[in-house]
């Protein structure tokens, strides 16, 4: 068995040093959201931890009970400054987050796509 190695030269871990902008949409003590560079739906905004996680069931694992509450919490705080929750008049969302070759994960810090602003067609591909 292996175990996750995090590579502090990602894309993501590049943001979070300020070595790269960012438009950023919400920051909090563990996590930062900031939109997506390629915007597949009119609301597309990424959600990170500040710390080095490759991937959700990484996370899961090894972030600390405030890094994961923190991180829960900023999802549903994006949603709702992104006016996207359906209790408050939004049109709703779709959280995905992809994981390894199977889900064709593209920087190795774990991230979640909040999609909105539209209603989305079928997610598995
Ligand atoms: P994936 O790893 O496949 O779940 O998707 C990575 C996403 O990250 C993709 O939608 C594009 C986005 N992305 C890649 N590079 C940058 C960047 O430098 N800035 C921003 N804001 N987004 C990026």
């Amino acid at each position: 068995m292996t175990s996750y190695s995090y590579d502090t030269s990602n894309i993501f871990a590049r943001i979070l040093r300020g070595e790269i902008p960012c438009k950023k949409v919400l920051e909090t003590e563990h996590s930062l959201a900031f939109h997506d560079i390629a915007p597949q739906a009119p609301v597309h905004v990424l959600v990170i931890p500040k710390g080095p996680y490759v991937n959700a069931d990484h996370f899961a694992r090894a972030a600390s009970d405030a890094e994961i509450v923190d991180y829960t919490r900023a999802i549903g705080k994006v949603c709702e400054e992104m006016g996207l929750c359906p209790d408050r008049g939004g049109l709703g969302y779709r959280l995905v987050s992809n994981g390894g070759e199977a889900g064709v994960q593209e920087v190795p810090h774990l991230h979640v796509h909040i999609a909105g602003g539209r209603v989305l067609g079928r997610m598995l591909a």
